[in-house]
């Protein structure tokens, strides 16, 4: 319990409204005792102790599996203020519409009041929040995700501000599902979802749609990018903050492995963060980042030895599985993409019984998750607890693009990167409902995640690289994904993508070479390391093509994207499109 009497206002409001049997606080301690409820009620799985120890299944109800982006709601009062890219409705409506829906929603339940920090404990960079659920699923992700502590029951004690995150399971009636965000109240409400983003409402909710309010407010930016430290071998760190849509591999490139001959010169890789970065000018003019989150939510399928063995050593302890396959026969879990050898008596994510060698249907969803603490990594940055974040030197946009985009290029300066982030463009990934593998418009990656008129969100980018000045850090666009003529992937992906990241650190340093191209800097194809692929010069070379056919087709969607923002889009930003369109038709 707090001595802070706004938390205990605010807790005793929502007893009220949502009337559950008990109240218990969460600081972190006595979690046996909630998993062992979350066992008898079927909510976890115990898997084996001895294989994977402190490892838990669980699995979500068959129509709650991925963010829910057409339930998802930024109330604002006026609605220019939430811009074309969000749902709106007004605060007052929305209150409206969910308080008869709260009411009574935990009779015959315990809620739970979870006190949690984003940040590193005790760092100016960190916000506090407390979190209400009546799940006790969601109690343990947010243990592992954020921090959850007495040293945080502490800090709130003297807090004038916290974010309000009210949640309940409710009936998980997808009909009655909304996940409602009160910018201006500094409150999150969501209801009828128990899944990932939906209801660990620390993570995007928080650290990204409530806090990039709070950052244009304050003068400071929260990004969906991982952070990396690459060492070389003369034992220097740089860092890089990196932003993809959801499922695009940022787990993967966070955790990642250098390719042979990197490691044996002496190149390693620390993780500081693999999803969210907060980032603030710090006293010295440069940008510095902090990781506010405690663990990673990441995707399962895919993930084995050679894909991310950091990931794969991380979540074989401690770790919370979601809606991957269970094997009856070992008390362990299976999903695709671990190897080739799936087992014959197993359960399936849905509950069913399931034969890996036989069945058509797949064991894990697409978007199974697994939860496990950021320590856990092999290769967790020493750098992770600094409550003064690091130093970037480069910020990287990327996206799924079949052809369209090079596998590099660099932007002409800092405001051109904002263009280039701006213009981002992805194919749609099983972490959000709907379709898969149409391309859309995903700005910074923040299209989903922006919690506010994204005009203004370009805007106040563009301010902070005025602010930055020659500080600024470099801003670059990588793809991974381009494909051939037979629709294979070009470029090997995975450890080697550090080949592309040696490009990008040494032109921070200002020594690398590159080519200036319509679309901006690019390496010629010496420029990256290529010794010891099968990649021929050829492959490299396409690339590193770019097709004037296709951006001319990019730059007339683009205009039609650019005009849903109205007035709210910076004239800036239409200069750069209309000097890229000058560019590819000199
Ligand atoms: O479901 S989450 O938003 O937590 C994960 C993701 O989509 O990246
Ligand atoms: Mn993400």
């Amino acid at each position: 319990m707090t001595n802070n009497l706004k938390v205990k206002q605010w807790v005793s409001w929502a007893a009220d409204l949502c009337k559950p049997d008990e109240v218990v606080w969460i600081d972190g301690e006595g979690l046996d005792e909630l998993r062992a409820a979350a066992l008898k009620s079927g909510e976890l799985i115990m898997l084996n102790q001895d294989l994977l120890p402190g490892c838990y299944l669980h699995r979500s109800a068959i129509n709650d599996v991925a963010r829910a982006e057409d339930k998802t709601f930024i109330c604002t009062t006026d609605e220019a203020d939430a811009g074309p890219t969000n749902n709106w409705m007004s605060p007052a409506d929305m209150y409206d519409k969910l308080t008869p829906l709260f009411d009574g929603s935990m009779r015959g339940r315990t809620m739970y009041v979870i006190p949690f920090c984003m940040g590193p404990v005790g760092s100016p960079f960190s916000k506090l929040g407390v979190e209400i659920t009546d799940s006790i699923y969601v109690v343990l992700n947010m243990c592992i995700m954020t921090r959850v502590s007495k040293d945080v029951v502490k800090m709130l004690d003297g807090a004038e501000d916290f974010v309000k995150c009210l949640h309940c399971t409710a009936e998980l009636d997808i009909d009655k599902r909304f996940i409602s965000h009160f910018p201006e109240d500094n409150a999150i409400w969501s209801i009828n979802s128990g899944y990932g983003g939906n209801a660990l409402l620390g993570k995007k909710c928080f650290a990204l749609r409530i806090a990039s309010y709070q950052a244009k407010k304050e003068g400071w930016m929260a990004e969906h990018m991982l952070i990396i430290g690459i060492e070389n071998p003369q034992g220097q760190v740089r860092y890089i903050c990196a932003a993809f849509p959801s499922a695009c591999g940022k787990t993967n490139l966070a955790m990642l492995i250098p390719p042979e001959i990197y490691a044996k010169k002496g190149y390693k890789l620390w993780c500081v963060g693999d999803d969210i970065a907060w980032l603030r000018i710090g006293p010295d003019g440069r940008l510095w980042a902090i990781n506010p989150e405690n663990g990673y939510f990441g995707v399962v399928p895919g993930t084995n030895a050679q894909t991310n063995p950091n990931a794969l050593k991380a979540i074989g302890t401690n770790t919370i599985y979601t809606n991957v396959a269970y094997n009856e026969e070992d008390g362990t879990v299976w999903w695709e993409g671990l190897d080739d050898n799936p087992p014959e008596k197993a359960i399936d994510w849905k509950g069913n019984p399931w034969n890996g060698k036989t069945s058509q249907e797949k064991g894990a969803h697409p978007n199974s998750r697994f939860t496990v603490p950021a320590t856990n990594c092999p290769v967790i940055s020493p750098e992770f607890e600094n409550p003064g974040g690091v130093p970037i030197d480069a910020i990287i946009f990327g996206g799924r693009r079949a052809k369209t985009a090079p596998l590099v290029y660099q932007a002409r300066d800092f405001a051109h990167g904002v263009f280039v982030g701006s213009i981002m463009a992805s194919e749609t990934t099983a972490a959000q409902t709907g379709a898969v593998g149409v391309t859309r418009p995903d700005s910074m990656a923040m299209k989903p995640f922006c919690g506010y008129n994204m005009g203004d969100y370009f805007a106040h980018w563009l301010e902070m690289g005025k602010k930055l000045g020659d500080k600024a850090p470099e801003i670059f666009n990588v793809n991974w994904f381009r494909v051939d003529d037979d629709g294979n992937f070009i470029w090997p992906g995975f450890g080697d993508n550090l080949r592309v990241l040696e490009w990008i650190l040494a032109r921070c340093a200002g020594e690398a070479e590159a080519a200036l191209a319509p679309i901006g800097h690019m390496p010629r194809a010496g420029d990256i390391n290529i010794e010891g692929l099968s990649l021929s010069a050829g492959q490299l070379e396409e690339l590193l093509s770019v097709d004037k056919g296709l951006w001319q087709a990019e730059v007339a969607s683009i205009k039609e994207y650019y005009k849903t923002f109205g007035d709210r889009l910076p004239k800036e930003l239409w200069d750069k499109l209309a000097d890229l369109e000058a560019r590819l038709e000199a």
